[in-house]
């Protein structure tokens, strides 16, 4: 009812994972945003350290990619997603096998992460089953393991407070230990040394419940959402190695470390490894237009490809499944990548990148720094009987001095966007120096 909308009341909108109540006392709204600045609404500019969500890889506002949105739709605006097609929809889906890992080739499009979570654990159970083994339907995922917030992902995942309210979730699945371990690899520069025994837990998970029961293992290749969760040297490797030898899938849920976040197009170039299962999203269309995309081996899509021509083979998609107008977005975010060499600059700019985190070591507070490509993190030391309250001071305190930061618990996570200058970075962690040395 129209007439009873009243101007910036700020409680319809239940807003997500925010403590609403706490941002409808003192909002913090952004009206405009240009490159690596946000315009807050009291006139400030703010250094986006978080390219906002991990998605704005290429910067706000890029011309590129606003001309597109506003030429596809002012062109072809929707095209039906099942049984009809539109250009844009196929030229996306080339561009991303060829930018993917060899072996990744066939695409489907989903419109958020969560969605392509769900996409590819649905493609693995099927998969298992048209080749003849559908005793395969266990799922594994990881303690603290982030994959959206469907039923699908957070039943792998493994963030309590995501699962605890949801009932019984998904059944079959179990989770891999996760892999932080601060008394052995705190202060590590890049990817920590002690930990790839962690994988062989797989082993005995498999052991357990016998590999024929099994479809597919998911893991973040770097676990973002739960504070920037680095690898240990093998680790990966490992899991890989394990998930061949059983006939089970590996599904890396790239929706963070994808297009060109550690300075590579995708995690698996950087760890040199080939998952059957890649889950995108974010940086696919620059954070400007949601949409997802999940990419497959061959093996798993011509598995499908069999029976009369004239039937569905998976029955699976979404209305918006490779919208016209986030095809046009994507392109133009793959273009601007391309063009600006976006997706290897986190490999240029690493060092300087894990210099300036490093300077934080000794700063109040700070019990670990951890980095690779362009992401880093700074871990607090949690206030006795309030976790989060100091890191949630910090994100607040770092918001009204200029700078935009994510915290998740005690742990302050940053992912500028890829065009960051080394001022910017010089900028940013002095200013965070300073909000560690003011916050209790
Ligand atoms: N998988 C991973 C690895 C993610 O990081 C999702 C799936 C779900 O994506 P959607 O598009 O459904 O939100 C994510 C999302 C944070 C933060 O600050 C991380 C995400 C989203 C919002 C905030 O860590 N990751």
């Amino acid at each position: 009812m129209v007439a009873h909308v009243v101007p910036n009341d700020l409680s319809a909108f239940w807003m997500p994972f925010t403590a609403n109540r706490q941002f409808k006392k003192s909002p913090r709204m952004f009206v405009a945003a240009r490159d690596m600045h946000y315009t807050t609404a009291d006139g400030r500019q703010v250094l986006d350290g978080t390219a906002g969500l991990w998605c704005v890889n290429a910067g706000h506002c890029r011309p590129r990619i606003t001309q597109a949105i506003q030429s596809q739709a002012a062109e072809l605006d929707y095209a039906p997603a099942f049984q009809m097609g539109h250009p844009k929809a196929f030229e996306l889906a080339n561009r991303l096998v060829d930018l993917a890992p060899d072996g990744l080739d066939h695409v489907l499009f989903t419109n958020s992460g969560s969605e392509s979570v769900e996409t590819a654990l649905k493609v693995a159970l099927a998969y298992h089953r048209v080749k003849g083994e559908g005793s395969r339907f266990r799922l594994i995922g990881r303690e603290r393991g982030y994959h959206g917030v469907n039923f699908g992902g957070i039943s792998v995942g493994g963030i309590v407070s995501n699962r605890k309210m949801f009932g019984t979730l998904l059944t079959g699945v179990d989770h891999l230990p996760h892999t932080h371990d601060l008394a052995r690899n705190a202060f590590s520069k890049g990817e920590p040394e002690h930990g790839a025994e962690l994988a062989d837990e797989l082993e005995r998970i498999v052991t357990l419940h016998d590999p024929s029961t099994i479809a597919a293992v998911i893991v973040e290749p770097v676990a973002g959402s739960t504070g920037v969760l680095i690898p240990p040297k093998g680790y990966l490797q490992k899991l890989r190695d394990i998930t061949k030898k059983h006939g089970i899938l590996l599904i890396f849920d790239e929706v963070i470390t994808g297009y060109g976040r550690l300075g590579t197009p995708f995690a698996a170039d950087y760890f040199g490894i080939v998952p059957d299962i890649m889950v995108t999203a974010k940086g696919l269309t620059n954070g400007v237009i949601p949409m997802g995309a999940v990419l497959v081996s061959a093996a798993i899509h011509d598995a499908f490809m069999t029976g009369p021509e004239h039937l569905i083979e998976f029955f699976h998609g979404y209305t918006y499944s490779g919208n016209p107008i986030a095809s046009a977005a994507g392109i133009a975010t793959l273009e601007t990548y391309k063009e600006e060499g976006l997706l290897t600059r986190g490999a240029e700019l690493g060092p300087y990148w894990q210099d300036a985190l490093h300077s934080l070591k000794g700063e109040p507070h700070v019990i670990d720094v951890r980095n690779i490509g362009l992401v880093g993190a700074i871990e607090l030391e949690p206030i006795a009987g309030a976790p989060t309250k100091r890191a949630f001071s910090a994100f607040v305190k770092a918001y009204e001095s200029g700078y935009l930061i994510r915290t998740t618990g005690d742990i302050i996570a940053l992912s500028p966007p890829l065009i960051v200058e080394k001022h910017h970075i010089d900028e940013l962690v002095d200013g965070i120096r300073k909000v560690l040395r003011e916050v209790d």
